[in-house]
C-alpha cells in the first residue's frame, strides 16, 4: 500500500492550539538547541526572487485555474497550452536568483546536526542557494519526463521547443506532480520520516492549501515538534502552529542566523 494511505489528512479544526507568542530570540534559541530540524517551503519563499506565487493577487493562477493547466487531463487535451505556460515560467525563472530567505535556509542546514528541507516549489532555487538535503515534493520544472519510455532528464532550454520530444519519439512533459497525481512514494516517505523525528519545524511561504504537503506541518505538531510559520499573512495552519512570524521570509529568516 502506498505511503499515501498512512498519511492522515488531519482536519484543521482539530487543531485549535492557542498561539503562544514567542519572540525571535526565543525561536532562535530553540532552533539552535534542536538536533533535528525540518523546513517546509512553498511559493512564498521564492516571491522575493520575483517568482509569482500561485494564489497571491499576482499569483500564477490569477489568469488560469489550476485545473486548467496543472493536471494530466489538461496536458492530454492541450499539451501546447500547458507547455506554453511552463515555458513562460521557465523563461521567467532562468533570470531569477535565490533570495536571502533561500540563502538563510542553506546556512541553517550547515549549522544543524540533522536537517531536511521539504519544498513544494519546482523552481530549483533552494539548490541554487546551496541547500543539499532537499525533497522536491512536487518535482522540478527543469526536469522532463517522456510519456513513452518514461525517461526523466534535465532540460534547461529556455525557451523550450513546443512541443518537445524525447529521442525515442515520445512526447515530453514537465517532471512535476500535477493535481490529481500521486506524489512519489519515496519522497513522501522521506518527508514523513524527517517530520516524525524533528524537534523544530519551519513552515515558510505556503498558503497551507495544497495537500498532502500542508498536512505535514500538522503531523510535525502532532509528533511534538515546535512549529514556526513564516508568512506575510495568517493561513489555515496559523491556528495550529506554535508561532506565526508575520513578515517577509527574506527579512525574518536571516535574523535567525
Ligand atoms: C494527491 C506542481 C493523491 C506543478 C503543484 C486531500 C488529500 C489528497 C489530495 C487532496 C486532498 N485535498 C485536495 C486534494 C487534491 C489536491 C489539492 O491539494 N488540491 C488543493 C488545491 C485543494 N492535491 C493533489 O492533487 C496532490 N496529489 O493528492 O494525490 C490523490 C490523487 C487523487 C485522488 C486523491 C488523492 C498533488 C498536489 C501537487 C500539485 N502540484 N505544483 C507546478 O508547480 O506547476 S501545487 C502548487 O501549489 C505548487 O507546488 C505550490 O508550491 C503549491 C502550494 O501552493 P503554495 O506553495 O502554498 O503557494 P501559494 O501561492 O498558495 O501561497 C504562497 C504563500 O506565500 C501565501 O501564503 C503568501 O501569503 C505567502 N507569501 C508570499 N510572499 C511571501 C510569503 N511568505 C513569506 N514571505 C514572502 N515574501
Ligand atoms: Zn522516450
Amino acid at each position: 500500500m502506498s505511503i499515501f494511505g498512512s498519511i492522515k489528512f488531519v482536519d484543521l479544526k482539530q487543531h485549535n492550539m492557542q498561539n503562544i507568542t514567542y519572540n525571535l530570540s526565543d525561536i532562535k534559541e530553540r532552533l539552535h538547541n534542536s538536533k533535528a530540524v525540518t523546513v517546509l517551503t512553498g511559493a512564498g519563499i521564492s516571491a522575493e526572487s520575483g517568482v509569482p506565487t500561485f494564489r497571491g493577487n499576482n499569483g500564477l493562477w490569477k489568469n488560469f485555474r489550476p485545473e486548467d493547466l496543472a493536471t494530466p487531463e489538461a496536458f492530454k487535451s492541450n499539451p501546447k497550452l500547458v507547455w506554453e505556460w511552463y515555458d513562460w515560467r521557465r523563461r521567467t525563472l532562468s533570470t531569477i536568483k535565490p533570495n536571502p530567505a533561500h540563502i538563510a535556509i542553506a546556512e541553517i542546514e550547515k549549522r544543524v546536526k540533522e536537517f531536511t528541507l521539504i519544498t513544494q516549489n519546482v523552481d530549483g532555487l533552494h539548490q541554487l542557494a546551496g541547500s543539499k538535503n532537499v525533497i522536491e515534493l512536487h518535482g522540478n520544472i527543469w526536469r522532463v519526463k517522456c510519456l513513452s519510455c518514461g525517461r526523466v532528464s534535465e532540460n534547461r532550454e529556455a525557451p523550450i521547443r513546443i512541443l518537445p520530444y524525447c529521442s525515442c519519439g515520445g512526447l515530453l512533459r514537465p517532471a512535476v506532480v500535477w493535481f490529481g497525481e500521486m506524489l512519489e512514494d519515496n519522497n513522501l516517505m522521506k518527508a514523513v520520516a524527517a517530520i516524525d523525528k524533528c524537534e523544530f519545524m519551519f513552515v515558510v511561504g505556503t498558503s497551507g492549501v495544497v495537500q498532502p504537503a500542508a498536512s505535514l506541518a500538522l503531523r510535525a505538531k502532532d509528533e511534538g515538534a515546535f512549529v514556526v510559520e513564516v508568512n506575510i499573512e495568517r493561513t489555515p495552519l496559523s491556528a495550529s502552529v506554535d508561532e506565526t512570524c508575520l513578515g517577509k521570509a527574506g527579512d525574518i529568516l536571516p535574523q535567525l542566523l
